[in-house]
């Protein structure tokens, strides 16, 4: 399964999904900083229909809202 997960480091909600990363100790998601890539918000907002941040891809589907991300991540662990 493929998890990519948009967002900068400077958004609370991001911080708060990334730090649940953390703790779970997971290697398995890839970050996809809409500040530091064009590329990245671009494929957001086509997909996502919005540039909201964080949005979990997960096979190329994206999950917006954070805590609906962690509840993802606590449900499917690595
Ligand atoms: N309820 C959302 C809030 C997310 C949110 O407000 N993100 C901000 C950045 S901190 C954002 O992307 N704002 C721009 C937008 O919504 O287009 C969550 O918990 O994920």
């Amino acid at each position: 399964m493929k998890l990519e997960l948009f967002k900068y480091d400077t958004c609370p909600y991001c911080r708060r999904v990334m730090s649940f990363i953390e703790q779970q100790g997971r290697t398995d998601i890839e970050y996809c900083d809409i500040h530091a890539s064009e590329e990245s918000r671009a494929r957001l907002v086509e997909v996502g229909g919005k540039q909201q941040v964080p949005c979990l891809f997960i096979d190329g589907k994206p999950l917006y809202e954070s805590m609906d991300i962690i509840s993802w991540l606590e449900a499917h662990p690595a």
